[in-house]
C-alpha cells in the first residue's frame, strides 16, 4: 500500500472533524467528509513520488458516491481518469486490474447517493512504491530488504515470498563457473532469484588465504547484486562438523562481509553449512555467537542457522526438528536450514521438513535430485514432491550446484565453463534441466 499516512487534500470539507487525512490513516473509524449538497468533490493523497498504481479501495461512509472516477496525475493538474462507474452503492469498492502511473492518485465524486456530502472511511492506493525501481525489474528491486515475518521469509510489502537459486560448487575448485557470462545467464536465462556463495572453510578453502576468499565473495556478492539477485554467504564447514572450530574464522570473515555490505538490501548469512557429528546445543551456542557480530556491522539481515547432522534437522542422526522447536536459538530474524538429496532423502525427511516449516522458519539452502554424493541417479519424483512442499510452504531454496563438476549434481557439462554458453539447455545435465525448468517459472512477489 502507498497511501497510508501520505499528505492528502480535498476540494472541501464537511468540519474541521473530517479532514481529508482521516480517509489515509488506517483506521475505519475516522472518516473525511466533503461539505454537503455539492457537485463534483474531490480527495486526493500525494504518493510523493512517480509510482506504477494498481489497484484502489474506497471504503465508503453513508454518504457514498453513485458516480465517481479514479484519475491519476504526475503534477497534481492534469489529471487522467483511469476508472469510473455511475452505479456505485457504497460499502467497499476495490477496484483492481490497473496499470497507472502517477504521483498524485484522486477520487471524484459527480453524483451523491445521498442528500449528504461524500465521506471515506479509508481511501487506499497499491502498487509499487516510489522507492523501488518498477516492478518486473529484479527480484530485489521488487522484493528488497527481507525479514523473517512469524514462519516464513517476508519481502519489504510485509509479504510471504519463495525465492529459488542455485548455490555455487565450492568456490575453491570453480570460481571459472563464477562469471559475468555465467551470473547473466542465471539471473536473466534461469530467472533465478538468489544466488548461494559457497566458500568451503577447509578443502583447499577459506583457511589457507583468507584475503583471498574475502576478497572472491566480495566480488561475487557485487556481481550478483548488479543483477538483482539476493546472495546467500555461505560459510562452508563440512569437516570437521563442529561450528566451533572455525569460530574464530568466522568471525573475521563475517565481520569483513557484514561491515562491506551492510548497506546492501540483498544479502543472507548462512553461518554454518552443515554441522556434523555434534549435537544441536552445540550449534545452537555457536549461532547465538556469531550471529551478534554479524548484527554488529549489519542489524537487518536474514542469518540462516544450520542444523544437526549435515542440515537434516537431526533426522540423519535419528533425531527430528523437535529438538530444535524446544531449545530455539536465542536470536530474532533467524531461519534454519534443511539439506537433502532426493534419491537418498526420502520420506522421513520429508516429512521433519513439512513439520519443521509450521513452527520454524525454514530455508533449504542446499538440495539435490540425486544421492547425498552429489552424484548416481536422479530421483525427479521424489524430488518433486520436495519441491510442491516447499511450494507449498513458501520454503525458499537453491540447488547444489552451479558448475561443470564431473558428478550428475552438477548442471553444466564438463568443460563448460570458461566457454559456455550458459543458457539454454544445450551443455545441461538432466538435473540440469530439470532444475533450470523450475527456476524459470514465474515468481509470485505479492506488493501491497
Ligand atoms: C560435495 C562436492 C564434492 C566434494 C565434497 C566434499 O560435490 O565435489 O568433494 O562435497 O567437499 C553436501 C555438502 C556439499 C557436498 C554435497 C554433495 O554440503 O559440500 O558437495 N553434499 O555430496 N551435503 C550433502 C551433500
Amino acid at each position: 500500500m502507498l497511501s497510508r499516512g501520505k499528505p492528502a487534500t480535498a476540494s472541501s470539507i464537511e468540519d474541521a472533524t473530517l479532514p481529508a487525512g482521516n480517509a489515509v490513516d488506517g483506521s475505519t473509524t475516522t472518516r473525511w467528509a466533503s461539505a454537503a449538497g455539492a457537485d463534483p468533490q474531490w480527495l486526493r493523497v500525494d504518493l510523493g513520488a512517480p509510482s506504477a498504481v494498481t489497484r484502489v479501495t474506497l471504503n465508503w461512509e453513508a454518504a457514498y458516491a453513485t458516480a465517481y472516477r479514479i484519475e491519476v496525475s504526475a503534477d497534481g493538474a492534469a489529471w487522467t481518469s483511469v476508472y469510473s462507474t455511475t452505479t456505485g452503492n457504497g460499502g467497499v469498492d476495490t477496484i483492481s486490474g490497473l496499470s497507472a502511473t502517477g504521483r498524485y492518485v484522486r477520487v471524484v465524486g459527480t453524483a451523491r447517493g445521498t442528500q449528504w456530502g461524500y465521506s471515506l472511511w479509508e481511501f487506499e492506493v497499491y502498487g509499487t512504491g516510489p522507492s523501488t525501481p518498477p516492478a518486473g525489474t529484479t527480484p530485489v528491486a521488487v522484493n528488497g530488504q527481507l525479514r523473517v515475518c512469524g514462519v516464513r521469509l517476508c519481502n519489504q510489502y510485509n509479504q510471504p515470498i519463495q525465492l529459488r537459486g542455485m548455490s555455487t560448487h565450492g568456490i575453491q575448485w570453480y570460481p571459472q563457473c563464477v562469471t559475468d557470462a555465467s551470473l547473466d545467464a542465471l539471473a536473466t536465462d534461469w530467472n533465478a532469484d538468489v544466488l548461494r556463495v559457497s566458500m568451503y572453510v577447509q578443502e583447499g578453502g577459506y583457511e589457507t588465504n583468507p584475503q583471498l576468499f574475502t576478497d572472491r565473495v566480495h566480488g561475487y556478492i557485487e556481481q550478483a547484486t548488479a543483477r538483482g539477485m539476493y546472495v546467500i554467504v555461505d560459510w562452508h564447514m563440512l569437516t570437521p562438523g563442529d561450528p566451533n572450530y572455525n569460530l574464530t574464522r568466522a568471525r573475521t570473515f563475517f565481520t569483513a562481509i557484514a561491515q562491506r555490505h551492510a548497506a546492501k538490501t540483498n544479502i543472507l548469512y548462512e553461518v554454518a553449512n552443515e554441522p556434523n557429528g555434534v549435537g544441536w546445543p552445540a550449534i545452537k551456542s555457536y549461532a547465538e555467537q556469531i550471529i551478534p557480530t554479524i548484527r554488529a556491522q549489519d542489524p537487518d539481515a536474514v542469518v540462516l542457522v544450520g542444523t544437526r547432522a549435515w542440515s537434516s534437522l537431526g533426522v540423519s542422526d535419528g533425531a527430528t526438528e523437535a529438538e530444535v522447536v524446544a531449545n530455539k536459538v536465542n536470536a530474532t530474524n533467524i531461519m534454519y536450514t534443511f539439506h537433502f538429496y532426493a534419491a537418498s532423502h526420502g520420506s522421513a525427511y520429508l516429512n521433519a521438513l513439512s513439520r519443521a516449516a509450521d513452527q520454524l522458519p525454514m530455508f533449504v539452502t542446499e538440495f539435490g535430485t540425486q544421492e547425498a554424493s552429489g552424484d548416481g541417479p536422479n530421483s525427479f519424483t521424489q524430488a518433486q514432491a520436495y519441491l510442491d512442499l516447499m511450494a507449498a510452504k513458501k520454503i525458499s531454496w537453491t540447488n547444489w550446484n552451479f558448475s561443470d563438476d564431473f558428478r550428475t549434481g552438477a548442471v553444466f557439462t564438463t568443460g563448460t565453463c570458461g566457454a559456455g554458453p550458459y543458457t539454454g539447455t544445450s551443455r545441461l545435465k538432466p538435473a540440469g534441466v530439470w532444475v533450470r525448468d523450475r527456476i524459470r517459472t514465474a515468481d509470485t512477489f505479492p506488493t501491497g
